[in-house]
């Protein structure tokens, strides 16, 4: 996993915008976010992963590929909605099988932090943190998206609502603490 400062400049999301300032795991663990690596070809890995999300609650899963082969028409569609800046009321855990992508996440500046995922990095993202993902180049990424309840899996855009939001107020007061 890479860690660094999003550049801030226009242009095509899959690029790797990288300012040149990296970043290391505690600016993740200041933002709440947790990091763990679970190489997927190793046989302990599954299991772990499930420990895991049994010891947080997670009741289900399910398994994404983003690639324009697997999504065909919608792929660019798609792309552009899971790059709109959202939250959620429930923390995410995304574990990489194959490819590899980007999470950007706001910090508690509001700059845009990016971090390369690759296979084997499972990152749990609060509830409440603001961020958006994209692919890289390469247009392929395999991942495991685990759930802790269905009704509160939808993506909130950025907006007032969302300023106003519980999950959002708690996971700010958490960051100020
Ligand atoms: C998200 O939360 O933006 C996603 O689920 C993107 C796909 S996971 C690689
Ligand atoms: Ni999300």
């Amino acid at each position: 996993m890479h860690i660094f400062y999003h550049d801030d400049k226009p242009g095509d999301c899959r690029l790797p915008h990288d300012s040149g300032i990296p970043l290391s795991l505690p600016h993740l663990s200041s933002l709440g976010i947790h990091y763990h690596t679970f190489p997927p070809a190793h046989p302990s890995s599954a299991t772990q992963v499930s420990s895991l999300a049994t010891a947080r609650n997670y009741a289900s899963r399910d398994e994404i590929t983003v690639s324009p082969s697997a999504m065909g028409a919608s792929y660019e569609d798609k792309i552009r909605s899971f790059y709109e800046e959202h939250m959620h009321e429930d923390e995410e855990i995304r574990y990489i099988l194959k490819g590899s992508g980007y999470f950007d996440v706001r910090d508690t500046e509001d700059r845009w932090v990016r971090i390369k995922a690759e296979p084997g990095d499972l990152i749990i993202l609060p509830a409440g943190i603001y961020h958006r993902f994209t692919v890289d180049e390469d247009n392929y990424i395999n991942a495991m998206r685990l759930f802790q309840t269905q009704p509160k899996w939808a993506a909130l855009n950025r907006s007032e609502e969302t300023e106003a939001n519980e999950c959002r107020k708690n996971y700010v007061r958490a960051r100020a603490a």
